[in-house]
């Protein structure tokens, strides 16, 4: 089987073709930014930016929408994580969070366009914000974020040990399951 993914992150794409190549499905990247509504659901971001890029690509392609919720900041950067990352970054986070409570997660929806409905797919990983950066893998907040029940930053993992329980894999699965319940595994 083979699938469209469409994003203009290199990383994500990485992590998601990791992924699939594990379970012998092939993706092809679409290397596109596409422009997303300002909303605070990430779950209706990925909803639209699918339904309008379906409008150039037609069918059989996916994309995900993923934000970093820290609960001492009530939820921020969310669905502002890309902005967040670019301009005050993993320094400016940590500054925010001086002396708070350091809990927060990722959650990754992905969408799907079948022709006729979008259909949405979420993962969720749950950790903490670390004292510091560490480790040079991965991209983002990768530094910054240790999963529940690990020591290591997301950063300190490879590709294939992020994968095992991530936020973006976890959706994938999701949407994997889906495909082959269909028939299309
Ligand atoms: P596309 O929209 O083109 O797919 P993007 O990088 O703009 O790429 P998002 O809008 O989903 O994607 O941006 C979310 C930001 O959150 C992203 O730029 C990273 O800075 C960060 N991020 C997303 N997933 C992450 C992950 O698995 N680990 C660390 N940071 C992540
Ligand atoms: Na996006």
């Amino acid at each position: 089987m083979r699938i469209r993914f469409v994003t203009s992150n290199q990383w994500k794409f990485n992590e998601i073709s990791e992924a699939c190549r594990r379970k012998g499905i092939e993706v092809e990247w679409v290397r596109m930014k596409y422009e997303e509504i300002q909303a605070d659901d990430t779950e209706e971001i990925a909803r639209t930016s699918c339904e309008r890029v379906s409008a150039q690509l037609g069918s059989g392609f996916f994309l995900e929408d993923t934000g970093l919720y820290v609960g001492a900041l009530g939820g921020f950067p969310g669905p502002y994580s890309s902005y967040v990352s670019k301009t005050i970054g993993n320094a400016g986070l940590l500054k925010l969070l001086e002396g708070k409570e350091r809990g927060a997660y990722f959650l990754t929806v992905i969408a799907y366009f079948d022709g006729t409905v979008v259909r949405t797919f979420r993962g969720i990983l749950e950790g903490t914000i670390a004292d510091a950066p560490r480790g040079s893998n991965g991209f983002g907040f990768d530094p910054v974020f240790i999963p529940s029940g690990h020591s290591r930053t997301l950063a300190e993992m490879s590709t294939s040990e992020k994968n095992m329980i991530s936020h973006r894999s976890s959706a994938l699965s999701r949407f994997l399951e889906y495909l082959a319940g269909r028939g299309n595994g």
